[in-house]
């Protein structure tokens, strides 16, 4: 299908948490103005917009993911003129910016919701989702994705509410049109500032549907994407959002939420559906999860990640968009993950950065990735700030566990890995603080840092810069076809090998990445250019040495 051009596919999206990015005036706690001291760094890399996680008011039960007051900035954070400062500062620079947009609930603090437990006949009352208990017990089974039941008792109200996240992240009800309002409100006022799009949280699971029952699914995960995503209103919600807001402004939106599937993305991006121009999918983030859900891990499965990157570049094909990425604030570290952060940290760290940069879509970068920051080791559970890992942690003590062992799964797959703060030299807390960081930093910043990388002409840094140059000057990788190939000059492709061709009207790359510590010495094409690889003596035709990279101009 020919593809329709619109800018927001060029672009490459780099993700802030803005807690961990930069401190300006040591109280531990990244800012507005530590973000503002380092656009010409943002600048430098080559990226083209900014995502920044929840700058709001918030009491930070969910760090900013559980909203007090939707127009205001935290004063962690700075100002409403920090934050001007900082938008111009990106535009001044030809970069855009994307607040991300929580809606699926506000925090408990919410004005809303502290006038909604007030009493039945509040006008806020059916701002949220209020039930009577069965009894005793909560009006229905269901779990909240950090565990425990998604059901809170208020004891100021006479009545259970709804929360599938935090008991501080009550769900906000779009049944409501007043509620429907109040968003497309706030989303104007952040508009009407000049920013650039929005990455809307949880979308998926806006719509309820109603009569809320008993789930009868053995697993967290399918009650989720069977009970909780894709409820029978939330096509309708977000064209409403498009056509009265959205549709106004020259902006894009992404969405997340967990339930959005292969087969059914498409109604939340087909290019006439007039909902969302992208989203990020979870397949290959939650391919690993075990019966237990994501803190009983299972081991990496090549085949099927490099499966799911196939599948979801065909969504493109039926007229879809999606921001591809390996890491982000929930998860863990790309190198860590699917890498290798020992021995092949270098190579690994831009083989990921090669992978994710020659794909289809609009690629998004989570900070830190760029100069292949990694997970690092919770010994205990005092060191984790994460909301979500520290329930489960009580969660399995409680029933009895290992502590110990729980923290070897935190310190694998936990979100706090990704939280640590920024490491930008091997000074004191890695530059990113004079104080004491509200998380501690990884210990490892001695020698991973931005200082390290900008004097090594050969580091992770350069390369993505080196890579996002590229992907720049070479437009027909943002529209052209991709093809996965299981054969290359009559040879076998194998299973640890991920290699597709990328062809353009006037171009076709060969894209060849061994996600292994294998050789393969004959495994390369009969001729061709060398664009860009891995590894500092490298051929177009020479083989494939552990974890090589490497991209093959055919013509
Ligand atoms: O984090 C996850 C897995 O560890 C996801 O299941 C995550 O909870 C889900 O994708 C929703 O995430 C978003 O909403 C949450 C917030 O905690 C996350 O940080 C945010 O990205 C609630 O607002
Ligand atoms: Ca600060």
């Amino acid at each position: 299908m020919e593809q329709t051009k619109n800018w927001w596919k060029e672009k490459v999206i780099y993700q802030i948490y803005p807690r961990s990015y930069q401190d300006s005036n040591g109280d531990g706690i990244g800012d507005l103005p530590g973000i503002i001291s380092r656009l010409d760094y943002i600048a430098s890399l080559g990226v083209d917009v900014v995502w920044l996680s929840p700058i709001y008011n918030s009491p930070n039960d969910d760090n900013g993911y559980d909203i007090s007051d939707y127009r205001s900035i935290h004063p962690d954070f700075g100002t409403m003129e920090d934050f001007q400062i900082l938008l111009d500062g990106l535009h001044q620079r030809g970069m855009k910016l994307v607040m991300d947009l929580v809606v699926n609930h506000t925090s408990d603090e919410h004005q809303w919701f502290q006038e909604s437990r007030k009493s039945p006949n509040s006008p806020y009352r059916d701002y949220y989702i209020w039930r009577d208990g069965k009894g005793d017990k909560p009006p229905t089974n269901w779990e909240s994705f950090f565990g425990g039941s998604a059901w809170e008792w208020d004891e100021v109200a006479g009545q259970y509410f709804l929360h599938l996240f935090t008991k501080k992240q009550p769900d906000l009800n779009w049944e409501n049109p007043k509620v429907r309002q109040e968003v497309k409100d706030l989303v104007k006022y952040w508009l009407d500032k000049g920013i650039d799009g929005f990455r809307m949280d949880v979308i998926s699971v806006i719509s309820k549907e109603y009569p809320l029952v008993d789930s009868d699914h053995d697993t967290l995960a399918e009650c989720i994407s069977d009970l909780y995503a894709n409820g029978p209103r939330v096509h309708e919600y977000l064209q409403e959002l498009h056509s009265d807001v959205l549709s106004k402004y020259d902006i894009f939106t992404v969405g997340e939420g967990p339930g959005i599937t292969r087969s059914n993305a498409i109604e939340y991006v087909g290019k006439d559906r007039g909902e969302l121009d992208m989203i990020f999918h979870f397949d290959h983030m939650f391919m690993d999860h075990g019966p237990g859900g994501k803190y009983d891990p299972l081991p990496l499965d090549l085949g099927k990640f490099m499966n799911v990157i196939e599948s979801w570049d065909a969504l493109i094909d039926e007229g879809g968009w999606l921001s591809p990425f390996f890491d982000n604030h929930d998860f863990h570290r790309v190198v860590t993950r699917f890498g290798n952060d020992k021995e092949y940290r270098e190579e690994s760290a831009k083989l990921f950065a090669i992978l994710l940069l020659t794909l289809r879509g609009t690629p998004s970068i989570y900070m830190g990735t760029e100069i292949g920051m990694t997970n690092r080791e919770f010994s205990s559970i005092d060191q984790c700030r994460d909301v979500e890992g520290i329930n489960f942690y009580h969660i399995h003590v409680d029933k009895g566990g290992d502590p110990a062992a729980f923290m070897k799964i935190i310190s694998q797959v936990g979100r706090d890995n990704v939280r640590t703060p920024m490491q930008w030299s091997d000074q004191s807390q890695g530059g990113f603080t004079k104080g004491t960081p509200w998380i501690d930093i990884n210990p490892n910043y001695t020698t991973i840092n931005v200082e390290q990388a900008e004097q090594d002409e050969g580091s992770i840094l350069h390369f993505y810069r080196s890579m996002l140059a590229l992907r720049k000057i070479h437009p027909f990788i943002v529209y052209g076809t991709f093809h996965r190939l299981q054969e290359v000059n009559g040879q076998a492709v194998p299973a640890d090998v991920f290699c597709y061709e990328r062809r353009g009207e006037h171009e076709t790359w060969l894209i060849l990445l061994n996600i292994s510590g294998n050789t393969y010495e004959s495994l390369s094409p009969l001729s061709g250019t060398l664009l860009l690889g891995n590894y500092d003596q490298a051929s177009a035709t020479g083989g494939l040495r552990p974890w090589e990279a490497k991209i093959i101009s055919l013509k």
